[in-house]
Protein backbone atom coordinates (compact mmCIF):
# COMPACT_ATOMS: atom_id res chain seq x y z
CA UNK A 1 0.00 0.00 0.00
CA UNK A 2 1.56 3.60 -0.92
CA UNK A 3 2.01 5.87 2.11
CA UNK A 4 -0.17 8.68 2.50
CA UNK A 5 1.48 12.02 1.26
CA UNK A 6 1.17 13.68 4.93
CA UNK A 7 2.67 10.88 6.22
CA UNK A 8 5.38 10.58 3.59
CA UNK A 9 6.26 14.67 4.59
CA UNK A 10 6.17 14.17 7.95
CA UNK A 11 9.05 11.20 7.60
CA UNK A 12 10.86 14.06 5.36
CA UNK A 13 10.67 16.46 7.99
CA UNK A 14 11.57 14.38 10.68
CA UNK A 15 14.70 13.10 9.38
CA UNK A 16 15.45 17.05 8.21
CA UNK A 17 15.05 18.28 11.79
CA UNK A 18 16.72 15.27 13.66
CA UNK A 19 19.82 15.39 10.92
CA UNK A 20 19.60 19.19 11.87
CA UNK A 21 19.69 19.02 15.57
CA UNK A 22 22.60 15.89 15.38
CA UNK A 23 25.02 18.43 12.98
CA UNK A 24 23.57 21.45 14.80
CA UNK A 25 23.28 23.05 10.96
CA UNK A 26 20.42 25.06 10.42
CA UNK A 27 17.63 23.61 8.03
CA UNK A 28 15.04 25.47 5.59
CA UNK A 29 11.48 25.76 6.90
CA UNK A 30 8.66 23.72 5.38
CA UNK A 31 7.50 25.35 2.48
CA UNK A 32 3.42 24.65 3.50
CA UNK A 33 2.22 25.63 7.04
CA UNK A 34 1.65 22.12 8.70
CA UNK A 35 -1.63 21.27 10.71
CA UNK A 36 -1.20 20.71 14.54
CA UNK A 37 -1.76 17.02 14.26
CA UNK A 38 0.57 16.46 11.52
CA UNK A 39 3.26 18.48 13.69
CA UNK A 40 2.79 16.66 16.51
CA UNK A 41 3.23 13.39 14.43
CA UNK A 42 6.35 15.18 13.42
CA UNK A 43 7.94 16.18 16.54
CA UNK A 44 6.65 12.02 17.79
CA UNK A 45 8.95 10.90 15.07
CA UNK A 46 11.65 13.10 16.34
CA UNK A 47 11.29 11.38 19.41
CA UNK A 48 11.08 7.92 18.14
CA UNK A 49 14.84 8.51 16.14
CA UNK A 50 16.10 9.46 20.03
CA UNK A 51 14.49 6.34 21.61
CA UNK A 52 15.89 4.20 18.86
CA UNK A 53 18.97 5.57 19.20
CA UNK A 54 19.40 4.39 22.77
CA UNK A 55 17.87 7.45 24.50
CA UNK A 56 15.24 7.90 27.18
CA UNK A 57 12.42 10.58 27.67
CA UNK A 58 12.83 12.57 31.03
CA UNK A 59 9.48 14.58 30.56
CA UNK A 60 7.82 17.39 28.86
CA UNK A 61 8.10 20.98 28.33
CA UNK A 62 5.28 23.41 27.74
CA UNK A 63 5.73 26.58 25.63
CA UNK A 64 4.04 30.29 24.85
CA UNK A 65 2.88 29.73 28.63
CA UNK A 66 3.14 33.77 28.28
CA UNK A 67 -0.13 35.60 27.63
CA UNK A 68 1.47 38.09 26.14
CA UNK A 69 3.41 36.14 24.05
CA UNK A 70 0.05 34.13 22.82
CA UNK A 71 -1.33 37.65 21.71
CA UNK A 72 1.59 38.42 19.74
CA UNK A 73 1.73 35.32 17.81
CA UNK A 74 -2.37 35.27 17.38
CA UNK A 75 -2.47 31.72 19.50
CA UNK A 76 -5.06 30.56 21.95
CA UNK A 77 -3.05 27.37 23.68
CA UNK A 78 0.02 25.95 24.91
CA UNK A 79 2.14 24.08 22.52
CA UNK A 80 4.47 20.82 24.35
CA UNK A 81 7.56 18.98 23.46
CA UNK A 82 9.73 16.28 25.08
CA UNK A 83 12.48 16.32 27.04
CA UNK A 84 14.92 13.99 26.50
CA UNK A 85 17.19 12.24 29.64
CA UNK A 86 20.29 12.82 26.84
CA UNK A 87 19.77 16.72 26.67
CA UNK A 88 20.23 17.39 30.91
CA UNK A 89 22.56 19.29 31.98
CA UNK A 90 23.84 18.36 35.58
CA UNK A 91 23.19 21.75 37.51
CA UNK A 92 26.07 23.82 37.25
CA UNK A 93 27.50 21.61 34.89
CA UNK A 94 29.20 22.50 31.08
CA UNK A 95 26.93 22.95 28.18
CA UNK A 96 28.85 22.73 24.73
CA UNK A 97 27.55 25.59 23.03
CA UNK A 98 29.28 24.20 19.83
CA UNK A 99 26.85 21.55 19.51
CA UNK A 100 24.12 24.24 18.93
CA UNK A 101 23.00 26.54 16.44
CA UNK A 102 21.77 29.26 17.83
CA UNK A 103 21.02 29.17 20.98
CA UNK A 104 18.98 31.15 23.80
CA UNK A 105 17.93 30.37 27.46
CA UNK A 106 14.52 31.23 30.28
CA UNK A 107 14.33 30.87 33.23
CA UNK A 108 11.57 28.42 34.18
CA UNK A 109 10.09 26.46 37.12
CA UNK A 110 9.96 22.47 37.10
CA UNK A 111 7.55 20.46 38.47
CA UNK A 112 8.40 16.61 39.39
CA UNK A 113 5.61 14.23 38.67
CA UNK A 114 5.29 11.46 41.41
CA UNK A 115 3.02 8.88 39.72
CA UNK A 116 1.76 7.83 36.09
CA UNK A 117 -1.16 9.74 34.99
CA UNK A 118 -3.82 8.57 33.19
CA UNK A 119 -5.16 10.18 30.12
CA UNK A 120 -8.68 10.86 31.80
CA UNK A 121 -7.17 12.18 35.09
CA UNK A 122 -8.23 15.90 35.77
CA UNK A 123 -6.13 19.08 35.46
CA UNK A 124 -6.37 18.52 39.28
CA UNK A 125 -5.11 15.54 39.60
CA UNK A 126 -2.06 16.36 37.53
CA UNK A 127 -1.25 19.04 40.00
CA UNK A 128 -1.96 16.80 43.00
CA UNK A 129 0.78 14.45 41.61
CA UNK A 130 3.38 16.62 41.70
CA UNK A 131 5.66 15.74 44.37
CA UNK A 132 8.01 18.37 44.23
CA UNK A 133 9.16 21.85 42.29
CA UNK A 134 12.51 23.06 41.58
CA UNK A 135 14.25 26.17 39.57
CA UNK A 136 15.34 25.46 36.13
CA UNK A 137 16.92 26.61 33.02
CA UNK A 138 15.71 25.89 29.54
CA UNK A 139 18.14 26.38 26.63
CA UNK A 140 16.26 26.51 23.48
CA UNK A 141 17.39 26.65 19.82
CA UNK A 142 15.20 26.42 16.78
CA UNK A 143 17.09 24.14 13.97
CA UNK A 144 15.12 26.43 11.31
CA UNK A 145 17.30 29.10 9.28
CA UNK A 146 15.91 32.37 9.53
CA UNK A 147 12.76 31.40 10.99
CA UNK A 148 9.43 32.78 10.19
CA UNK A 149 6.56 32.54 13.26
CA UNK A 150 4.26 29.28 12.29
CA UNK A 151 3.10 27.40 14.99
CA UNK A 152 3.19 24.38 12.91
CA UNK A 153 6.37 24.46 12.68
CA UNK A 154 8.09 25.14 15.97
CA UNK A 155 5.80 22.04 17.27
CA UNK A 156 7.16 19.79 15.10
CA UNK A 157 10.67 21.12 15.76
CA UNK A 158 10.26 19.79 19.30
CA UNK A 159 9.05 23.63 20.52
CA UNK A 160 12.77 24.53 19.82
CA UNK A 161 14.06 22.17 23.14
CA UNK A 162 17.62 21.83 23.15
CA UNK A 163 18.89 21.56 26.42
CA UNK A 164 17.77 21.45 30.37
CA UNK A 165 19.18 21.97 33.74
CA UNK A 166 17.13 21.41 36.87
CA UNK A 167 18.14 22.84 40.37
CA UNK A 168 17.56 21.15 44.02
CA UNK A 169 13.95 20.06 43.89
CA UNK A 170 12.29 21.36 46.94
CA UNK A 171 9.02 20.48 48.84
CA UNK A 172 6.12 21.66 46.95
CA UNK A 173 5.31 24.81 48.29
CA UNK A 174 1.65 26.36 49.29
CA UNK A 175 2.02 29.13 46.48
CA UNK A 176 4.21 29.80 43.11
CA UNK A 177 2.15 32.32 41.65
CA UNK A 178 4.18 35.69 41.93
CA UNK A 179 7.94 34.90 42.93
CA UNK A 180 10.73 37.09 41.58
CA UNK A 181 12.76 35.44 38.74
CA UNK A 182 16.00 36.59 38.18
CA UNK A 183 18.46 35.13 34.63
CA UNK A 184 22.39 36.42 35.64
CA UNK A 185 24.87 35.95 32.86
CA UNK A 186 28.61 35.50 35.63
CA UNK A 187 27.18 38.49 37.84
CA UNK A 188 25.31 40.16 35.63
CA UNK A 189 20.92 40.50 35.56
CA UNK A 190 19.87 39.89 31.86
CA UNK A 191 16.31 39.75 32.58
CA UNK A 192 13.82 39.61 35.49
CA UNK A 193 10.53 38.47 36.13
CA UNK A 194 8.45 36.71 38.05
CA UNK A 195 6.60 33.56 38.05
CA UNK A 196 3.28 35.12 37.18
CA UNK A 197 4.73 35.48 33.39
CA UNK A 198 3.98 31.55 33.51
CA UNK A 199 -0.22 32.21 32.54
CA UNK A 200 -0.60 33.91 35.86
CA UNK A 201 0.67 31.11 37.69
CA UNK A 202 2.78 27.87 36.31
CA UNK A 203 0.37 25.20 38.22
CA UNK A 204 -1.95 26.78 35.46
CA UNK A 205 0.41 25.86 32.71
CA UNK A 206 0.64 22.58 33.99
CA UNK A 207 -3.40 22.41 34.10
CA UNK A 208 -3.39 23.15 30.24
CA UNK A 209 -1.08 20.27 29.37
CA UNK A 210 -4.09 17.72 29.74
CA UNK A 211 -5.16 19.92 26.71
CA UNK A 212 -3.06 17.88 24.98
CA UNK A 213 -3.59 14.66 23.43
CA UNK A 214 -0.75 13.50 21.81
CA UNK A 215 0.64 9.76 23.29
CA UNK A 216 3.91 10.74 24.20
CA UNK A 217 2.76 14.20 26.19
CA UNK A 218 1.30 11.81 28.84
CA UNK A 219 3.10 11.89 31.86
CA UNK A 220 4.39 9.02 33.99
CA UNK A 221 6.35 8.83 37.60
CA UNK A 222 9.72 10.57 37.45
CA UNK A 223 8.77 12.73 34.64
CA UNK A 224 10.25 16.68 34.48
CA UNK A 225 7.82 19.47 33.25
CA UNK A 226 9.19 22.46 32.44
CA UNK A 227 6.21 24.94 33.11
CA UNK A 228 7.30 27.78 30.52
CA UNK A 229 9.88 30.47 30.94
CA UNK A 230 9.22 33.45 33.51
CA UNK A 231 10.96 35.98 30.90
CA UNK A 232 11.59 36.51 27.58
CA UNK A 233 14.43 34.56 25.79
CA UNK A 234 17.92 36.17 26.29
CA UNK A 235 20.80 34.90 23.61
CA UNK A 236 23.39 32.05 25.08
CA UNK A 237 26.41 33.93 25.78
CA UNK A 238 29.84 32.81 24.14
CA UNK A 239 30.97 31.49 27.79
CA UNK A 240 30.46 31.95 31.49
CA UNK A 241 27.95 30.77 33.73
CA UNK A 242 23.99 31.07 33.57
CA UNK A 243 22.28 31.26 36.62
CA UNK A 244 18.38 31.60 37.81
CA UNK A 245 17.29 32.57 41.01
CA UNK A 246 13.77 31.91 41.57
CA UNK A 247 12.81 33.51 44.87
CA UNK A 248 11.91 31.12 47.82
CA UNK A 249 12.92 28.29 45.73
CA UNK A 250 17.09 28.49 45.10
CA UNK A 251 18.78 28.39 41.54
CA UNK A 252 19.87 26.88 39.25
CA UNK A 253 22.93 27.04 36.94
CA UNK A 254 24.80 25.92 33.85
CA UNK A 255 29.10 26.60 32.06
CA UNK A 256 28.70 27.37 28.44
CA UNK A 257 31.79 25.96 27.46
O1 LIG B 1 9.99 27.13 24.86
C1 LIG B 1 9.48 28.05 24.19
O2 LIG B 1 9.71 29.22 24.46
C2 LIG B 1 8.52 27.70 23.08
C3 LIG B 1 8.96 27.72 21.72
C4 LIG B 1 9.98 28.72 21.34
C5 LIG B 1 10.12 28.85 19.88
C6 LIG B 1 11.34 29.65 19.58
O3 LIG B 1 11.32 30.86 19.77
O4 LIG B 1 12.35 29.06 19.14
Amino acid sequence: MEAHPDAEAAGRLTALLHGAAERAEAVRQPDHELSEDLAYAVQRGLLDSSLAAGDTQAGVKLGFTSRAKMEQMGIDSVIAGFLLASSRVPDGGELDRGRLIHPRVEPEIAFRIGRDIGRDESPDAVVAAVDAVAPALEVIDSRYRDFRFRLGDVIADNTSAARWVVGPWQEVPPELDARAVSLSFDDDEVAAGSTAAILGDPWEALRQLRGLTADHLALRAGYVVLAGAATEAVALPASGRVRVRVAGLGEASLVVG
